[in-house]
């Protein structure tokens, strides 16, 4: 017989959560760290609830197995609604626990709000443990973090549901797909000479990945992929046709396939503007999607890994030519390289990337890169070359600003477990944030430093919420609210205790990234940049 919250503890590490994070009140929230403690299962103290739940969902991100976190009532279950619908939008399993009053006690009104209906809409199931008998709760809860699509779960606690113990701990969740599992024997691929894969959320898998190398590899087809798709196939595989967004600059190269084979296509990772591609597209995702932005004529629901073993019997080598589509992607980067009088955003990407990225080192030295919302995004995710999914970890479905930090916490624990199973040093990983966003989630630096995690954090610092900022210069508008200020981040990141260095030359910024990569615990280097390029690189990827 064992309480509540050790059963619940048990559950989430039997299907693999590796941490809990979050910012405790004094109810429920003891009881669940205090199991977790018993159980082995780390507790992360974040400085925000959303942090928290951004940290977990990187972990599930990279792993593949659910997330956790916890807040209390009211005020942190409010806090954490970003981050939860940043999991939501971005598909990633979370649990997310948030304490609540007795029912008993619902006729005090102070902190008290309609909790299971606040998160109703950001989650694929919000519901509350009761104090009678748990197992069917629990059951849900570990049903729904566990089947696809993936998403968050909002587990609302009551003070009064801990008491008493319960032997009965549901029946175990399964794993499955939502919507009907197409059988891999009935796909039929359209014939066609030059197809391209365009790869997005759905196929992270490893053995999804290895499946699409080896189909492009064999057949000679191209493929693009989405921001969080990057590394499926690698920016240095010779069949790596880009990043798609749904933008302007990628056109070129679509233009010129017959077919377009959606392969974990989720039309919530795409820019919202109209379809205009002319060619059929049809999709293979382990979850089936909306048809209303991008029209699949067919979609098989089913193991990417599995369909796309099976298109590859279907496809003849295709007739094109990998060196020209090589080429067209060489001349994007060119079309970004845009010189300013300063240290420019796409130069702080390369030279990051040259002493940190993947591209031609042993995976031991790999970073795993986070990137944030905002302009500075648009050289991170074209420039900084990945190898493996899940390579670079970004909030595409919310895009939200505040995460490349919380997420680099979640991905750095991650790291400094495999270094300590294998006895070598933690890799470190990689924030490229901008300065507001860094001003979202700067408390984060602190639960960096608590953790002593190898995070190397570069700060885009150009006193401006630039992408916003651009997007008023594009409509001729007059500069509002877009001013933030100078800020000596370096300054500030030594006061948390973490290790600061400023940068405003590419000469700099390779010595600070040097010292950086030396330092133990977490790092921050302030890049000032000049912002001035960011509009002319705007249009050139989004028309
Ligand atoms: C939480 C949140 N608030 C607002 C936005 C809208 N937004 C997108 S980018 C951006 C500016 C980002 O500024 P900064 O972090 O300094 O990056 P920069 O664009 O300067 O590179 C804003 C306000 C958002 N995506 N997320
Ligand atoms: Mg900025």
């Amino acid at each position: 017989m064992s309480g509540l919250a050790d059963v619940l503890v048990g559950r989430l590490r039997a299907v693999g959560t590796r941490a809990l994070f979050g910012v405790p009140g004094g109810g429920g929230n003891l009881d669940l760290i205090e199991a977790a403690r018993r159980a082995g299962l780390p507790f992360v103290l974040t400085s925000t609830e959303t942090g928290a739940a951004i940290a977990a969902m990187a972990q599930a991100e990279m792993t593949g197995r659910p997330g956790a976190c916890l807040t209390t009532l009211g005020p942190g279950a409010a806090s954490v609604v970003n981050g939860v619908a940043c999991a939501y939008l971005d598909r990633a399993p979370i649990a997310v626990f948030t304490d609540n009053s007795p029912v008993g006690a619902r006729h005090f009104s102070h902190q008290q709000l309609d909790q299971l209906a606040m998160f109703a809409p950001i989650t694929k199931w919000s519901g509350r443990l009761t104090s009678g008998d748990h197992g069917g709760v629990v059951a849900r809860i570990f049903q729904e973090l566990t089947s696809l699509p993936p998403g968050p779960v909002h587990i609302d606690c009551p003070g009064d549901a801990w008491a008493g113990t319960t032997g009965t701990t549901g029946t175990t969740g399964t794993t499955g797909t939502t919507g009907t599992a197409g059988s891999v024997a009935s796909l039929r691929l359209p014939s066609s000479r030059k197809p391209l894969l365009l790869i997005g959320l759905g196929a992270r898998q490893a053995a999804d990945a290895a499946a699409i190398r080896h189909l492009c590899e064999r057949l000679q087809v191209p493929a693009m992929v989405t921001y969080k798709a990057k590394g499926v196939v690698p920016d240095a595989h010779e069949c790596f046709a880009g990043v798609f967004t749904n933008g302007f600059i990628e056109r070129t190269v679509i233009d010129q396939a017959d077919l377009i084979i959606g392969v974990g296509l989720d039309p919530i990772e795409l820019l919202p503007r109209p379809w205009t591609f002319a060619q059929p597209i049809v999709n293979i995702n382990p979850w089936s999607v909306p048809n209303d932005h991008v029209p699949f004529a067919a979609q098989w629901v089913t193991s990417v890994a599995e369909a796309v073993t099976m298109i590859e019997t279907q496809m003849r080598p295709s007739e094109w030519n990998l060196d020209a589509v090589r080429l067209a992607v060489d001349e994007q980067r060119r079309l970004i390289d845009v010189p300013s009088n300063g240290l420019t955003p796409q130069r702080v990407v390369e030279v990051a990337a040259h002493a940190l990225a993947t591209t031609a080192r042993p995976q031991a030295t790999y970073s795993r890169l986070t990137v944030d919302a905002g302009a500075h995004m648009l050289p991170a995710t074209m420039l900084w070359p990945v190898a493996e999914p899940n390579g670079l970890l970004i909030s595409n479905g919310l895009s939200t600003m505040g995460f490349a930090l919380p997420a680099a916490i979640g991905a750095a624990l991650i790291e400094r477990d495999a270094a300590t199973s294998t006895g070598v040093r933690a890799r470190p990983v990689v924030a490229l944030i901008g300065d507001g966003g860094l001003l979202m989630c700067a408390g984060e630096l602190l639960t960096a430093a608590r953790e002593k995690l190898r995070i190397v954090t570069i700060v885009f610092s150009d006193a401006s919420l630039s992408l916003i900022e651009i997007k008023q210069q594009a409509r001729q508008l007059p500069p509002a609210g877009v001013a933030l200020g100078a800020v000596r981040w370096a300054a500030l990141a030594e006061s948390f205790g973490v290790a600061g260095f400023v940068a405003s030359t590419e000469n700099e910024l390779a010595a600070a990234i040097d010292q950086a990569k030396a330092h133990d615990g977490p790092s921050l280097i302030e890049a000032t940049i000049d912002r001035s390029n960011y509009g002319v690189m705007l249009r050139a990827i989004r028309g």
